[in-house]
């Protein structure tokens, strides 16, 4: 078994939510942060068996398109005014990882 994490910008989140539920994939959807923006994501843990990672992938492909955002500046000295960055931002992040035990109660 594996699980993948995806981490996705919320903009795209129920497109993606709503792909992998078709192809009746199970999933949770997390509220996440990104470090550098600080502004909000959404991570997806999907347990899947090996032979669907390429699934739950082709979902992520299909539904995440990377866009620009701004990160606002502190101006570097008072009374100066600051220059925003443009930073690309996803399509989205994925780790796919083994799964040593699974268990339901
Ligand atoms: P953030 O950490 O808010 O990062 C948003 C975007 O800012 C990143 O997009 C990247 O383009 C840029 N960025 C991040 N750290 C940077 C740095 N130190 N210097 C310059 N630019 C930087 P993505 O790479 O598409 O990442 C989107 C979100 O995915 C991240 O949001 C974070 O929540 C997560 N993420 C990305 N890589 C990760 C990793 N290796 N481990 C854990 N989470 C990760």
């Amino acid at each position: 078994m594996k699980l993948v994490v995806a981490i996705v910008q919320d903009n795209d989140s129920n497109a993606l939510m709503n792909r992998l539920i078709e192809e009746n994939i199970r999933v949770t959807k997390l509220a996440s942060t990104g470090g550098f923006l600080k502004k909000g994501n959404t991570t997806f843990l999907a347990g899947v068996e090996e032979k669907m990672v390429d699934t739950v992938l082709s979902c992520i492909k299909e539904t995440c398109r990377s866009r620009e955002q701004v990160k606002p500046q502190a101006p570097a000295l008072p009374g100066t005014s600051a220059f925003p960055i443009p930073i690309k931002i996803g399509g989205a992040t994925v780790f796919v990882l083994d799964v040593f035990q699974f268990e339901q109660f």
